[in-house]
């Protein structure tokens, strides 16, 4: 009986393919999340600024909004999402709390060199209830570190800044060589974010945080320049099967 298989030049008909490193970078951490106790959700790539920008509290005068910073589509009137938040902005608006969401895709930047792509992956998540506090923060993302990189990794948190999160830091990982590696951010949500989704900020609070995929991978598997995640190069994937 013919398959499928038969239209596959004869060289390749007996390798077996694999999932793509990214993909399942992507699936452990989300998987991670799922077993804390967080809802998986997906959102649109093509966004508007006002969820993109308005709605987590980036500036009409943000740099992040110029045109070469950001693709705009349809003259300016929407884009092509700069982070997975507006799919948390879009959970909270149909959820009330306790809301714990964690979201993963792709995202797009006007970047490409050695460390950046146009196209690349993340994943946040988000936690609001009563009560929500740093420690809870530090405490999830310790897990999430510890079950990237082992138990015995060190860690730092360095006060940063976003306009979504108040207070907000980025954490970094200690090397085999003794360099400090920005690995995520994170933040307690800020309240005018909160205020945004019609959450009573005076009851509730939250905590957020978000980490690039590729960027997670590479430093995992030791990869040194990120354009080599996409050639499509086999003796390069199959490395990661
Ligand atoms: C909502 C409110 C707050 C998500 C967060 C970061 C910090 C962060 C970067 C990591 C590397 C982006 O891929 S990257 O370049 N992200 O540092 N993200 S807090 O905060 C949110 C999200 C949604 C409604």
């Amino acid at each position: 009986m013919s398959s499928f298989n038969d239209i596959k030049p004869p060289e390749i008909l007996n390798e077996v393919g694999s999932i793509h490193p990214i993909s399942n970078m992507k699936s452990f951490i989300l998987q991670l999340l799922f077993s804390l106790g967080f809802k998986i959700i997906d959102g649109p790539e093509v966004e508007s600024e006002e969820f993109n920008f308005d709605m987590l509290n980036i500036k009409k005068t943000h740099p992040a909004r110029q045109m070469h910073d950001t693709f705009y589509v349809d003259n300016k009137s929407s884009l092509l999402r700069t982070h997975t938040s507006p799919v948390q902005i879009r959970g909270m608006l149909d959820n009330t709390p306790p809301i714990a969401l964690v979201s993963g895709g792709k995202v797009y930047r006007k970047d490409d060199d050695a460390t950046h792509l146009p196209m690349f992956h993340q994943v946040e998540g988000m936690y609001v209830d009563k009560n929500v506090d740093f420690a809870q923060l530090k405490d999830l993302i310790y897990k999430i570190i510890y079950s990237l990189f082992g138990n015995n990794v060190e860690l730092r948190f360095r006060p940063s800044y976003f306009p979504f999160t108040e207070p907000s830091a980025e954490v970094d990982i200690l090397s085999d060589d003794g360099k400090w590696l920005e690995i995520l951010g994170c933040g307690i949500i800020n309240p005018i974010v909160l205020e945004n989704c019609k959450i009573d900020s005076s009851k509730y609070s939250g905590l957020a945080f978000g980490l690039g995929v590729e960027r997670i991978a590479m430093l995992k598997h030791g990869i040194k320049d990120i354009r080599e995640i996409y050639k499509s190069n086999l003796d390069f994937l199959s490395q990661f099967k």
